[in-house]
């Protein structure tokens, strides 16, 4: 019941599984794999796709020769196991050249290393299948204000997007693009630093029609936000093009642990909109596992994001079925059609009714929010014991 189907569009990174384990403080602690053997994991523990960034595949400083063979053989990994590849990216922070940025780098010479980097990555996400290419800025950022204006680093950002999406449509490719937004780290501070300014971001492009967000959980954390609720700005508005499931705690590194690690509540209330609103994007893993893993505990990890993914989508349905908590839900949501007239919007005639209407504050403030009940219902659901 809990197995992950391809219908459930589960999809990791090859940076995810195939992460070995280093940290700034400590070398890898695990074998790294080759992008063939991540894709045959990737298939044994029942995922559905794979993503990666241009250099997840080809090594940055491969001959065309060298990257032609290895697209050969990832396509036939894919061909065995039936793995898809829904979305693709630019590592357009590894790199030294990359230490001030990439599309706001000061330096024009990198801005335009970098357009001519993302252009050919683009062109491989497209072979592979791709469908949605993900802008993480991860370099796109200060440490210092005195090295560069914001405003410039924001025109400098339009203007290589707005260039990117023209050569998409040039290309004739059908490919939407996905912004992903970090509050800091690698950077000490990097723009746009949440989903709601990623949002904002997109009206002042050319082609917003073409672009989306990515919003991940580890990034709303680290800002001590309400992950849940960006996802549904970003849904109301029409642009929920992917998502970044992981988990961690507030305000720290950015953890990446595996989905539902850390607050079992939150991804519970995440899980229960996705499927409420019926979100048909791929379900995407952006984590890795902890450093102590070895592979057999990397696939208890992947196993684990969709197993607890799939686990809170058989809580929602229980919470939406469950007759107590949906009969409180009706009375706090009750409505007996008293203000039905301000449903049209404004009128001069519907300003003037709710000017005449005599409001009771008191009898108003006693109305019962058994927000309590409601609250201990839910933990009980999750804890299993409803
Ligand atoms: C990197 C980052 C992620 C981004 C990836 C896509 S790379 O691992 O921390 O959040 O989604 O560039
Ligand atoms: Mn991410
Ligand atoms: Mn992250």
């Amino acid at each position: 019941m809990y197995d992950p189907k391809p219908e459930h569009k589960f999809t990791f990174g090859l940076w995810t599984v195939g992460n070995p384990g280093g940290d700034p403080f400590g070398y890898a602690t695990r074998r790294a794999l080759s992008p063939v053997e991540i894709v045959h994991l990737l298939a044994e523990v029942g995922a559905w796709g794979v993503n990666f960034h241009d250099n997840d595949l080809v090594p940055i400083d491969a001959t065309p020769a060298e990257r032609d063979q290895i697209v050969k053989d990832f396509k036939q990994a894919l061909d065995e196991t039936g793995l898809v590849v829904p979305m693709a990216t630019t590592n357009l922070f590894r790199d030294p050249v990359f230490r001030d940025g990439a599309f706001t780098a000061n330096d024009p010479a990198v801005r335009a290393y970098a357009l001519q980097k993302t252009m050919c990555a683009i062109d491989l996400g497209v072979e592979l299948g791709a469908k949605v290419y993900v802008f993480w800025g991860g370099r796109e950022g200060t440490e210092t204000d005195a090295s560069k204006n914001p405003l410039d680093a924001g025109k400098r950002f339009r203007d290589a997007l707005n260039y990117l999406c023209n050569y998409v449509k040039d290309q004739g490719y059908e490919l939407k693009f996905a912004l992903e937004a970090k509050p800091n780290e690698p950077r000490s501070d990097i723009y746009l630093p949440t989903t709601g300014a990623m949002l904002g971001f997109i009206e002042t492009l050319d082609y917003p029609e073409m672009i989306g967000v990515n919003p991940e959980v580890a990034h709303e954390h680290m800002a001590g936000l309400n992950f849940m609720h960006a996802v549904a700005q970003a849904w109301d508005a029409g642009k929920l093009f992917h998502i970044d499931l992981n988990d961690q705690k507030f305000g720290r590194y950015d953890q990446d642990f595996r989905f539902g690690a850390e607050m079992i509540k939150q991804a519970f209330y995440l899980v229960k909109f996705l499927e409420d609103v019926g979100y048909e994007g791929s379900r995407h893993f952006d984590a890795h596992a902890y450093r102590t893993a070895d592979y057999d505990d990397v696939k208890e990890f992947a196993r684990g994001c969709m197993r607890t993914y799939l686990i809170l989508k058989e809580k929602a349905q229980r919470f939406n079925a469950d007759g107590e908590i949906q009969a409180l839900l009706s009375d706090i949501n009750a409505d007996d059609g008293t203000y039905g007239f301000l449903d049209a919007g404004y009128s001069a005639q519907s300003a003037q009714q709710l000017r005449d209407i005599n409001f009771d504050r008191q009898q108003l403030t006693s109305k019962k929010l058994p927000y309590e009940r409601l609250d201990q219902l839910t933990v009980e659901l999750l804890l299993g014991v409803r």
